[in-house]
């Protein structure tokens, strides 16, 4: 069975997370506090030396960093992978797309001005940077989702996954989504799937790292 290591809220460890429920595979959470610096301590050091969160390991013991490898993994040969290698060229450039013009904008941008407020004080300058830039991959997102229903056209499937996980809380990093309508209209195809799990269920059930399960 997998385990994911995961933290609350974060669209990274939402998006295996979210796979593994699609496809009815059995795994277990188990959550890494990141608040409280478990990701950087050296117990889950010793699991993933890398200190980030999610990590996936398989029922074999192999351990597996990176959201987006993580659902190339879990999906395959199910019906969420994309099927041609154009396909597979296209799903990729997107989680690509994804890691450098969305994730790494609005993710910092939520979690100083959202989770950890208290964090942001003074760092106004640099989340409104990290809004501006994704504001600018939103735009381009917004115009490829203007002529498809899903990311490679007219099937959901793990790129969808790896774009709504962060997408879907843009406006808890500030960002009005109602100025991408393309997004928001997705947003709501991807959300009627079957299986779909909102970001709340993610630790919902988890064991705590700090209860020592994992070693
Ligand atoms: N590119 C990685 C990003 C992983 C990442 O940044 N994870 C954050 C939580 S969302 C983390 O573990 N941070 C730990 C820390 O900053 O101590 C992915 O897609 O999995």
């Amino acid at each position: 069975m997998y385990m994911l290591y995961a933290t609350r809220g974060s669209g990274n460890c939402f998006k295996p997370f979210l796979t593994l429920c699609q496809l009815d595979i059995a795994f277990s959470v188990l959550e890494v506090d990141v608040l409280k610096g478990e990701t950087r301590g050296e117990a889950f050091r010793r699991i993933n030396p890398a200190g980030a969160v999610p990590y996936l390991v398989t029922e074999e013991g192999v351990g597996i960093g990176e959201s987006n490898a993580m659902l190339w993994l879990i999906a395959e040969g199910s019906h969420l992978m994309p099927g041609s290698a154009l396909d597979r060229a296209r799903s990729l450039q997107w989680m690509f797309f994804e890691q450098s013009k969305l994730e790494p904008n609005i993710s910092p941008a939520r979690f100083l001005g959202h989770i950890a407020p208290h964090l942001g004080r003074g760092r106004e300058a640099e989340i409104a940077a990290w809004q501006d830039k994704a504001r600018a991959g939103l735009a381009t997102l917004d115009a490829h989702l203007a002529g498809h229903d899903y990311m490679l056209g007219d099937r959901y499937g793990i790129t969808d996954i790896a774009l709504y996980g962060y997408v879907h809380v843009g406006d808890e990093a500030g960002i009005d989504l109602q100025a991408f309508p393309s997004v928001c209209t997705w947003m709501e195809r991807v959300r009627q799937q079957p299986g779909h799990v909102p970001l709340s269920a993610l630790c919902a059930s988890a064991t705590p790292f700090s209860s020592g399960c994992a070693a």
